[in-house]
C-alpha cells in the first residue's frame, strides 16, 4: 500500500505539471512575460525526493530535499524544447536534469533520471549553468561551471571556476572533455560555445576572473579559439562586450543564453550586474556581435532587457535576473528561459524581428546623466513633432 500522503503529493505534482501557462499583461513591445514560472523545485518528481517504501518511510518524510530549479540551457529537440536546468538539493550541491516540454511554456516534465556527467575530476565539488549549443559539427554540447575547492582551511568559501565540457546527441548520454584551459585567465564562468566554427576553430565567449567571486582585471565577455576539442586550450583572449562605470556591468557581466545567428549579427541574450546599497543586482542584456567578426560589438543598447519583477526579486540571492538559455521556434518566435532569484526559472516569449529591432532601435547609453536627458528630450520633441502632423491631417 502507498502511504495516503503520497496520493496527495502526488495529485498536487500532476495538478502543478499540467497547469496552463498564460502571459501577463506587462508590455514594453520586445517580449512578453507569463503568469507562472516554468520549472520550481515542486516539479521534482517525487520519487527522486521521498522513498515511497511506508516499510522504510512511514512518515513519508522527504529523504533528500530539492532546494531550487533555476539557471537553465536550452534547446529544441525532435520537435520539443529541452531544458537541463540547474537543480540544486537541500544539500547545496547542484546537478543537471532534463525537462522536455512541446509547446515551451508550460507542462515541462523531467526525465527519469538526473543527468549522469562521466566523474572524471576528483576535486570537482559542484556543477551548474550549462549552455547547450547545437554545434554545425553534428554534436550537442554543454558547457558549465565546474567549481572545485581552493582547499584553503582559512577560508572554506573559496574555491576554483572551471568550465567543464561534454557532448551528447541525445541528452542521455554524455561524454566528457577536459575543462577548457584559458592561458590568460586564472578562473572560468559563464563560458559558453558558439554553434559555428570560426576559421575552423570552435570559438568561445569566456569571463575571465581573477578569483572565484570577483573578476578583478577581466574586463568584461572575452572571446577565444579553441583548434582541438579534445584538448581545448585558448591561448588568448580578447573582449568583446566590455563592463562599464555606472552602467548595469559596472560589477560584472557574463555570457548567457548561447549566441543567435541572425541576418544582423550575433544576438547575445546575455547578463550584467551592478553593485547597490543592498548586494549586487543582476540583469539581462542584449548585444549584437558581428557575423564575420564575433568578438566585435556592433549593437549594445543602454539598460537591460529584463529585471527582476515582483515575485522575481525573492529568492534565495535576491535580486536576480539570470540566463543561460533561450531556443528559436521556426517561426521566429524566441523563448528565453531565464531564472530569479536563483530559485525557480520562467520564460520570457520574443521574436528575432523585434530583438533585433531593440538591439539596433534602441539608443547606446552615453554614459552621463546630462546625455542621458538630451536622448529622452529628442525622444519627447520628435513625438510633439509627430502628434502636430497627426493632429493636421
Ligand atoms: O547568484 C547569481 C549568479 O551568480 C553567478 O553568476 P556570476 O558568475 O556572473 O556572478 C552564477 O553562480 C550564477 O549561477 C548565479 O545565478
Amino acid at each position: 500500500m502507498y502511504h495516503e500522503e503520497y496520493i496527495r503529493q502526488l495529485e498536487k505534482y500532476n495538478e502543478l505539471i499540467h497547469r496552463k501557462n498564460k502571459k501577463t499583461d506587462f508590455y514594453n513591445g520586445i517580449y512578453e512575460r507569463w503568469e507562472n514560472p516554468v520549472l520550481t523545485r515542486n516539479h521534482i518528481p517525487l520519487n527522486w525526493r521521498y522513498d515511497l517504501n511506508p516499510k522504510t518511510n512511514p512518515y513519508f518524510i522527504e529523504r533528500l530535499g530539492i532546494n531550487a530549479v533555476f539557471n537553465a540551457g536550452a534547446v529544441e529537440l525532435d520537435g520539443k524544447i529541452c531544458l537541463v536546468a540547474r537543480v540544486e538539493g537541500n544539500d547545496r550541491k547542484s546537478f543537471f536534469a532534463v525537462a522536455e516540454s512541446e509547446n515551451g511554456t508550460d507542462n515541462f516534465v523531467f526525465r527519469e533520471k538526473p543527468v549522469i556527467l562521466p566523474d572524471i575530476y576528483p576535486d570537482e565539488t559542484n556543477v551548474y549553468d550549462m549552455r547547450l549549443t547545437k554545434h554545425e559539427d553534428g554534436w550537442i554540447y554543454g558547457v558549465f561551471c565546474s567549481e572545485s575547492s581552493a582547499n584553503n582551511p582559512s577560508n572554506l568559501s573559496e574555491a576554483v571556476a572551471q568550465a567543464g565540457i561534454v557532448r551528447t546527441k541525445d541528452l542521455n548520454t554524455w561524454e566528457r572533455l577536459p575543462n577548457l584551459v584559458t592561458k590568460q585567465s586564472p578562473q572560468q564562468r559563464n563560458v559558453c560555445l558558439l554553434p559555428k566554427f570560426v576559421d575552423g576553430k570552435y570559438a568561445f565567449y569566456t569571463r575571465p576572473m581573477d578569483g572565484f567571486i570577483e573578476t578583478g582585471s577581466g574586463s568584461g565577455i572575452g572571446y577565444g579559439l579553441v583548434e582541438d576539442i579534445n584538448n581545448p586550450v585558448i591561448e588568448k583572449e580578447i573582449m568583446t562586450s566590455v563592463r562599464k562605470y555606472h552602467t548595469i556591468t559596472e560589477s560584472k557581466n557574463g555570457s548567457g543564453a548561447v549566441p543567435i545567428e541572425t541576418e544582423k549579427g550575433w544576438l547575445h541574450i546575455a547578463h550584467g550586474v551592478r553593485n547597490t546599497a543592498d548586494g549586487l543586482r543582476y540583469v539581462i542584456y542584449v548585444f549584437v556581435t558581428d557575423l564575420n567578426h564575433p568578438e566585435k560589438v556592433i549593437a549594445e543598447p543602454s539598460g537591460y532587457l529584463i529585471a527582476p519583477l515582483g515575485n522575481e526579486r525573492v529568492g534565495d540571492v535576491s535580486n536576480v535576473v539570470f540566463t543561460n538559455g533561450a531556443v528559436v521556434r521556426e517561426d521566429g518566435s524566441v523563448y528565453i528561459y531565464y531564472a530569479s532569484s536563483d530559485t525557480r526559472l520562467h520564460v520570457a516569449t520574443s521574436s528575432i524581428e523585434r530583438l533585433l529591432d531593440y538591439a539596433f532601435g534602441n539608443p547606446f547609453d552615453p554614459l552621463r546623466s546630462a546625455d542621458c536627458v538630451k536622448q529622452r528630450c529628442e525622444l519627447i520633441e520628435k513625438n510633439n513633432q509627430f502628434i502636430k502632423e497627426m493632429s493636421s491631417c
